[in-house]
């Protein structure tokens, strides 16, 4: 474990990464809300906010767009992923070696999915051990997306289901591990405890409502939570900045909701 407060991951101890790898993961469909969204310019331009302390993108998108940004945004390579064309056991390919990311894209950070429950849960866990590994020869801060899902996982939300993630990470020597809300402040303080020096952070989800969203994420940092990783709940938004100044107020400031949106 590797404690990440003096690292760019984190500003006062509290992660706010924004995801971008949707292209891949769900593709166009993410984008058709604010169609600049599509834009990988608009979305680094974004990440410059300073409530983000990094920014989640895949090898390409890294490649094309950090060269303009390295002085402004702290990258976060994400080394695997796998298209919603995908209809096999949840698996996900490594996309990006931890040496690549250090050396060619300057990457800060490293994050990885790993699909507990999974028929394919053995070989990801292996591959992500080799990630995990290489990752601290570079003195890089390991982010886990720690998402149970497979023939015998319906709800994978379920507060139990989401603390085992957390431990996992934990487990797996993860700096940081990424699980879905488990809808309330209670579950995500047995995340928090079962992680144990493992800081654990939100996946943000599909778009809500400000108040929705931001009522989750109090919810997070009142259960201990170090913060979260978000994609759409920023980038779908009209005004995306407006939203990262709240998260901003609830995160790093432990402003309540309601003052946080006046
Ligand atoms: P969102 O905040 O938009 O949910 O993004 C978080 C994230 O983990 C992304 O990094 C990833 O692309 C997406 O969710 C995957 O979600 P799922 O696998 O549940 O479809």
């Amino acid at each position: 474990m590797r404690p990440i407060d003096d690292t760019p991951l984190a500003r006062d101890g509290k992660v706010l990464i924004l995801a971008y790898d949707h292209g891949m993961e769900h593709g166009p469909v993410d984008f058709e809300e604010r169609p600049e969204s599509a834009d990988p310019e608009s979305i680094f331009r974004t990440a410059t906010h300073d409530a983000v302390t990094a920014l989640a993108v895949q090898k390409g998108p890294a490649e094309a767009y950090y060269p303009s940004y390295e002085d402004d945004v702290t990258l976060l390579a994400k080394l695997n992923g796998t298209s919603n064309m995908w209809m096999g056991e949840p698996d996900s390919s490594v996309t990006c070696s931890v040496e690549y990311a250090a050396t060619q894209l300057e990457a800060d950070a490293i994050g990885f999915t790993v699909y507990p429950g999974s028929n394919k849960e053995t070989e990801m866990v292996e591959e992500f051990r080799e990630a995990q590994e290489a990752a601290r020869d570079y003195d890089m801060p390991v982010v886990l997306w720690s998402y149970p899902r497979g023939q015998g996982l319906k709800n994978d939300t379920k507060e139990s289901t989401i603390a085992y993630a957390a431990r996992l990470g934990l487990e797996l020597g993860a700096d940081v591990t990424k699980v879905k809300y488990p809808g309330s402040r209670q579950g995500m303080e047995q995340a928090v405890q079962m992680a144990g020096k493992s800081k654990v952070i939100m996946s943000g989800g599909s778009k809500v409502s400000d108040e929705a969203f931001l009522d989750s994420v109090r919810a997070v940092m009142d259960a201990g939570g170090a913060g979260l990783a978000v994609g759409r709940n920023v980038w779908q938004r009209q005004d995306p900045e407006s939203l990262l100044d709240s998260l901003e107020r609830v995160i790093y400031k432990d402003d309540t909701v309601d003052a946080a949106l006046r």
